[in-house]
């Protein structure tokens, strides 16, 4: 079992994150809902009740999102996507003691997120959109570069790999490169090997199980693997039956020295993380 890494103490705008242990991100999606958009008092007031709920279960971070990226997904405007998710993220900041992630890939909300209180930029493309890189340095956040290939609509097209674990790193590190060179200082960088973008299922099995060889990068990993198809795959559930995968899964990064675990059910994933690290730091 790996040890767990200690580059202690990442500094997120207002907010200090101890990577001295696993921390969890509760997932907070404002996609919109059949008959209201996101400026709507009643979505705003049920997505501040969740970011409550989660924090309350022990999340030092919430992830927001106003664009799905599950495989197929349609793109949003970048219009529709500040509409979503700069309501809550100024709602989250001014009420609740939370570090603010924000699960974009445009300059613009990027820019407008962190002055409204974010504490941390997540992007599944790796700030690889015009413009992002220098919104993201402008900010001073910290920032997860994530592995994808093309985009959430035609991604499980692009799945052939010689050295799937080689160019997962290779691809990571030439994107610390890229943002160091853009003044985003490599403290400040986190890294997700991506499951369940542009990945075939043996391929993000695999990839899971040789975790830890993205630890030689020396960033902290975040993972996302909630309630993904690859649980309902092997398991044969859909969504809402997919929690005890998802704990495994949980149980096995924290086991590979992972520092972030991006999460829908907070609760039952914090049981885990401190039950792992009691075994993991025992003599
Ligand atoms: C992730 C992630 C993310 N995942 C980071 N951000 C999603 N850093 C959104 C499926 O196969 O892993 N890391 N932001 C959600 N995306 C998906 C992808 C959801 C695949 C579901 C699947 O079920």
């Amino acid at each position: 079992m790996k040890q767990l890494q200690s580059p202690a103490r990442l500094s997120c705008g207002s907010r200090v994150l101890d990577l001295s242990c696993p921390q969890v991100m509760g997932i907070l999606n404002v996609t919109p809902d059949s008959f209201s958009d996101g400026g709507c008092f009643v979505v705003l007031d049920k997505a501040l009740r969740h970011a409550e709920a989660m924090v309350l279960a022990g999340a030092t971070l919430v992830d927001v999102g106003g664009e799905s990226t599950r495989p197929g997904a349609r793109q949003v405007s970048a219009g529709e996507e500040l509409d979503r998710v700069l309501p809550v993220i100024e709602a989250i900041a001014s009420r609740l003691d939370v570090i603010i992630s924000v699960d974009t890939s445009t300059p613009l909300v990027m820019r407008e997120a962190a002055r409204l209180g974010a504490g941390l930029i997540n992007d599944v493309r790796a700030l690889r959109r015009d413009g992002a890189l220098q919104a993201a340095a402008d900010s001073g956040l910290p920032v997860c570069l994530m592995h994808m290939r093309g985009e959430p609509g035609d991604m499980q097209q692009q799945v052939h790999y010689d050295d799937l674990l080689g160019e997962v790193r290779d691809f990571l590190q030439q994107r610390v490169g890229l943002c160091v060179e853009a003044g985003i200082p490599a403290e400040r960088i986190l890294l997700d090997p991506g499951f369940g973008f542009a990945k075939t299922q043996e391929q993000n099995l695999s990839l899971f199980k040789h975790l830890d060889c993205l630890q030689e990068l020396g960033h902290p990993l975040l993972v996302g693997v909630s309630r993904k198809s690859m649980i309902g795959k092997v398991l044969e559930r859909e969504a809402d039956g997919r929690l005890f995968g998802s704990l495994a899964l949980a149980a096995l990064a924290v086991a590979q020295g992972v520092s972030i675990l991006r999460v829908h059910d907070v609760a039952p994933t914090l049981d885990v993380v401190r039950m792992v690290g009691a075994v993991m730091s025992a003599r």
